[in-house]
């Protein structure tokens, strides 16, 4: 079982941050910070194999669960990432239980995926000296599937059910464009949306997370049974109290 989803099967909501400075020096603060876990962004950021490289080995020394959000379904790319190391996917705009068994298949060595093989020469294996990571991956590898689609709504019993998705993230920025209200995720239409997938999701027994718009947000998605909220950015961070500060002096 993969640490982080285990994690989630008792006591509080796992509080977590996303990474989206792409920086390794940042990623280290935000570690020290003391959240359960920190998602590094592959998808809106300016990230690469290398800049995630460092900022995974920032937080080496951190109990925080690093979670990569890779950006696209490819295969090449989430080998990439799981071979840098990282033990948890999220995979944005997942739309299909087809699409959910491509993406698991993709983070599984044959005979239960494609996933091409390296171990001397991956980090994810220690170079080489984790003797037991190539038997053990197929079942430590964490696979977070996001729904933010209307396809995807239509889905989530499909996709919840695919062997190897371990939950399903509600992404409202997407789900909000995709439901007509780009830019307005608190938009009653897309409230309730969410409030529907988050009662969706929790019916199927998988655990569902989700980025919460704010404190109230996070707190509401919290009582409703969600297991893993994002409640912020480090860009957010940075910008509010960087913004703070400077009001101080008019
Ligand atoms: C979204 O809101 O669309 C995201 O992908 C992040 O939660
Ligand atoms: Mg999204």
């Amino acid at each position: 079982m993969n640490a982080f989803i285990e994690s989630l099967s008792s006591g509080p909501a796992k509080i977590g941050l996303w990474q989206a400075l792409a920086n390794n020096y940042t990623a280290e603060i935000c570690a020290e910070a003391g959240f359960d876990w920190l998602l590094f962004d592959g998808e809106h950021s300016p990230n690469t194999a290398q800049t995630l490289l460092g900022q995974l080995q920032a937080v080496a020394a951190s109990p925080v669960h690093a979670i990569a959000r890779v950006p696209a379904h490819d295969d090449w790319i989430i080998k990439q990432y799981l071979d840098l190391g990282f033990r948890t996917l999220l995979v944005p705009m997942v739309d299909s239980a087809e699409q959910a068994k491509a993406i698991v298949a993709a983070t599984r060595y044959p005979p239960h995926g494609v996933r091409g093989v390296a171990s001397s020469t991956s980090r994810a294996a220690r170079f080489g000296q984790a003797t037991s990571y190539l038997a053990t991956a197929n079942s430590t590898t964490g696979v977070i599937v996001q729904i933010e689609s209307r396809s995807g709504l239509n889905a989530i019993e499909e996709i919840a059910a695919v062997e190897g998705v371990d939950a399903l993230f509600i992404g409202p920025g997407d789900l909000s464009a995709a439901l007509g209200h780009l830019g307005a995720p608190m938009a009653d239409e897309v409230q309730s949306a969410v409030d529907d997938a988050v009662h969706r999701v929790l019916a199927t027994g998988k655990p569902c997370g989700i980025f919460g718009l704010g404190k109230a947000d996070a707190d509401k998605r919290i009582s409703q049974g969600v297991r893993f909220v994002s409640i912020g950015t480090d860009i957010g961070v940075l910008m509010n109290g960087a913004k703070a500060l400077r009001a101080q002096f008019k």
